[in-house]
């Protein structure tokens, strides 16, 4: 009975142990102070054994985020919503203009360069996981025009 009793409390869902993507590189791009909608970027790799599904994403000072991906289909941009990221075992999954993305819906406030932004990514067991992304200007070789934002 007490080995039975182990793998139950093995089955139970636990907080701060399944889920820990290594999270680096997260921030949000500097937007036009009007701008109602804002990306977050970052790479995320999963150390785990077991794969690792996001089923869905919130911000804080945001009214909702969303998962998702943007692609050209016959020479069209399209952005469409990611129902889940799955990352394997090992496996880093990039979030990057072009591509898989975090969108921001309805800032609370404006950005500005060094803010934090607080997100919370939510697994599917119903566990989460907080990421912290930085305010600051679109990466290096990601964009083709930062130039403009020297001072
Ligand atoms: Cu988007």
């Amino acid at each position: 009975m007490k080995y039975l009793a182990a793998l139950a409390l093995l089955a139970l869902p636990t907080t701060g142990f399944a889920h820990d993507l290594a999270v680096r590189d997260a921030y949000v791009p500097l937007a036009a102070p009007g701008a109602t909608v804002h990306a977050a970027y970052m790479m995320l790799t999963n150390p785990s054994a077991e794969p690792e599904q996001i089923v869905s994403v919130s911000a804080q000072g945001y009214a909702m985020a969303h998962i998702h991906k943007s692609e050209v289909v016959n020479d069209v941009a399209t952005m469409s919503m990611v129902e889940m990221i799955e990352i394997s075992p090992g496996q880093t999954v990039m979030l990057e203009q072009g591509g898989l993305h975090i969108m921001l819906m309805k800032p609370e406030a404006a950005l500005a360069e060094g803010d934090t932004v607080v997100m919370t990514l939510e697994f599917a067991d119903g566990t989460t996981q907080l990421v912290e992304a930085m305010v600051m200007p679109l990466m290096k070789g990601m964009h083709g025009d930062h130039s403009g934002h020297g001072s």
